[in-house]
C-alpha cells in the first residue's frame, strides 16, 4: 500500500500506466484493428456503442447536477454539447447515427436499442449510475480511461478505410472530431484529477475508478464478443435439454 501520496508527476505516470488494460486490447477490438470483423460484427459494435454515446451526455449532465462550481460547469457543459450539438442534425449522437448509416444500420433501428445486449446495458448503466452518485471529482476522473482514446479512434481512422472499404469514409466523422475533442477532455480532467486526489489513499482511490471504467469498457467488448465472434447471445442455448 502506497504511504506517501505519489508527486502529480508521478500519480500522471500511474494513471497512464493503466493504458495497459485500455479495451484497444481486448480481442474485439484486435480483431477490428486487423480488419477481421464481417460487416455484421461492426454492426453489432456500433449499434451497442450507440447505447454508450447516447448515455455520456446523460453522465456528463450528472456530473454537472453534483458540481456546485461554475467555472468547472462552464467547462464541462462542452462535452454535452460535444453530443448532443448546437442544433438538431449536429453532434456526436448525430455523428454516430452517420456512422451507424454508413455500415448499414438505419436510425429507427439505432434508436430502438433492438441489438443492445444485456451486458453491454448493465455496464454503460453502471457508468452512469457511479457518476451521478459520485461526488463530482470522482465523477471527473472516471472520465480519464480518454487518456488513451486518441489513440484509438486514430487506430480506426488509419485502418477502416483499408480494412472496411464498404463503409463510407463520411462515417467516420464521429472518430475524427474525438481525437481533438478528448485531447481537450483530458487536459482538464488530469488537471482537476491531479489537483485534487493529492493524499495516498485518494490517490488509491482515484486508481481504482479509473480501474472501474477500463472495466466497464472492458465488459461492454466481452458482451459482443460472446454475442458476434462466439455466436453466443443470451439464451442462444434455450431449449436444450440442461
Ligand atoms: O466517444 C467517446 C466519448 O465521447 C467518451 C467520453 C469519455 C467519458 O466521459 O468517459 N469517454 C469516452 C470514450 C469514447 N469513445 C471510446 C472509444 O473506444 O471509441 C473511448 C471512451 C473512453 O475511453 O472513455
Amino acid at each position: 500500500m502506497q504511504r506517501k501520496p505519489w508527486s502529480k508527476d508521478e500519480f500522471e505516470t500511474a494513471l497512464r500506466a493503466l493504458d495497459r488494460r485500455y479495451h484497444i486490447h481486448h480481442p474485439y477490438h484486435r480483431m477490428m484493428a486487423n480488419g477481421e470483423l464481417d460487416p455484421e460484427q461492426i454492426r453489432g459494435w456500433v449499434a451497442n456503442r450507440f447505447y454508450y454515446q447516447v448515455t455520456i451526455p446523460r453522465k456528463d449532465a450528472a456530473l454537472m447536477a453534483n458540481c456546485p462550481d461554475p467555472e468547472t460547469r462552464r467547462l464541462w457543459v462542452q462535452r454535452v454539447l460535444d453530443h448532443d450539438g448546437g442544433a438538431p442534425g449536429e453532434g456526436g449522437i448525430e455523428a454516430w447515427v452517420r456512422l451507424g448509416e454508413a455500415c448499414g444500420l438505419d436510425r429507427e433501428e439505432l434508436w430502438s436499442m433492438r441489438r443492445v445486449l444485456p451486458g453491454v446495458r448493465f455496464a454503460v448503466d453502471a457508468y452512469l449510475r457511479f457518476v451521478r452518485d459520485a461526488e463530482w471529482h470522482e465523477g471527473v476522473c472516471s472520465s480519464l480511461t480518454e487518456l488513451f482514446a486518441p489513440r484509438i479512434h486514430r487506430q480506426r481512422l488509419e485502418n477502416w478505410p483499408r480494412d472496411y472499404p464498404w463503409i463510407d469514409a463520411g462515417g467516420l466523422e464521429y472518430f475524427r472530431k474525438r481525437v481533438t475533442q478528448a485531447n481537450r477532455d483530458v487536459e482538464h480532467g488530469l488537471a482537476v484529477t491531479l489537483e485534487w486526489f493529492n493524499s495516498a489513499e485518494m490517490q488509491q482511490r482515484a486508481m481504482a475508478i479509473v480501474q472501474l471504467k477500463l472495466d466497464i469498457l472492458w465488459s461492454m467488448l466481452d458482451a459482443m464478443y460472446m454475442a458476434y465472434v462466439l455466436e453466443m447471445p443470451p439464451y442462444f442455448n434455450e431449449g436444450e435439454k440442461a
